[in-house]
């Protein structure tokens, strides 16, 4: 980070899906989160990073029904134990190369902090002094005894709650943004420009791997974040052109959220 800080925060999104190759257990896209992360060092917006789980979380949460919560007759407690650590491991990939790159952050694991799931989780929102970092985790639980909270949960409190919010940038893998049809079927004609949440599409949801919402998720928190009057915008974050621009607010390839048809 350079110079006098230039304004407001900006809280964004790493997709699970980007930062690591979901279909492999435990393995991190490191290019990718490199190309982040000097993203993330060339700006002097104030940021909260909130990273997503990939093959770190997803799989074994899936496997042991962590979002399930308890179940009788299943082991879990060494799933949950594990996950935790998986997630860690996935967080030092990270938080490494946010300090390759000269940056100053701090990570605040969710399970220290946060109980309960979905986007009424009970806990203070810990913020550093520098970038605040944290990401999708297995929490503990009023009524099921534990759970997933998933990052794009933790984002929407993040970019409503903290005082001076400019916009929420979700950067995810594979895709320029929100496309009218699953990836595969897609042609650049088929990316959203602008999304709410009357206009359909056809979302991909690998709910084999995934335990929380995919695409979808991302859309409706996307929304709700952008009625309380925040920008919002879903863009390709294997471009790291475009993720410095959309953090600084500049015009970008990608799909901008608006709460409503108007
Ligand atoms: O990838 C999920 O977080 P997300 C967290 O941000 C775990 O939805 C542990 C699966």
């Amino acid at each position: 980070m350079c110079g006098i800080n230039m304004g407001g925060t900006v809280v964004i999104k790493w997709g699970g899906g980007l930062i690591t190759f979901k279909d492999q257990l435990c393995t991190v896209n490191q290019e990718v989160i490199d190309e982040l992360a000097e993203a993330c060092s060339k700006t002097d917006k104030r940021l909260v990073i909130v990273h997503g789980a990939g093959s770190f979380g997803h799989m074994k949460a899936k496997k042991f029904r962590l979002a399930e919560g308890r179940i009788d007759g299943l082991s879990q407690d060494e799933a949950v134990e594990d996950v935790r650590t998986d997630m860690l491991k996935l967080n030092k990939y990270v938080m490494d190369s946010l300090a390759k790159f000269g940056v100053s952050a701090k990570s605040y694991p969710p399970h220290e902090w946060a109980r309960g799931t979905g986007p009424k989780f009970k806990g203070d929102l810990p913020v550093f002094d520098g970038v605040t970092v944290v990401f999708g985790d297995v929490v503990e639980d009023d009524e099921q005894e534990f759970g997933i909270l998933s990052g794009d949960d933790i984002i929407l409190r993040y970019a409503t709650e903290l005082p001076d919010v400019e916009r929420a940038v979700f950067a995810i893998g594979g895709v320029d943004g929100i496309l009218r049809v699953p990836p595969a079927r897609a042609t650049p004609d088929d990316l959203i420009e602008v999304w709410h949440p009357e206009l359909e599409f056809e979302g991909e949801h690998a709910s084999d791997i995934d335990v929380t919402g995919g695409i979808g998720l991302k859309a409706a928190r996307g929304a709700e974040i952008s009625s309380a009057g925040i920008d919002v915008i879903l863009i390709n974050g294997e471009r790291p052109g475009r993720v410095i621009d959309a953090i600084e607010g500049k015009s970008v390839i990608g799909t901008r959220i608006i709460s409503g048809n108007c």
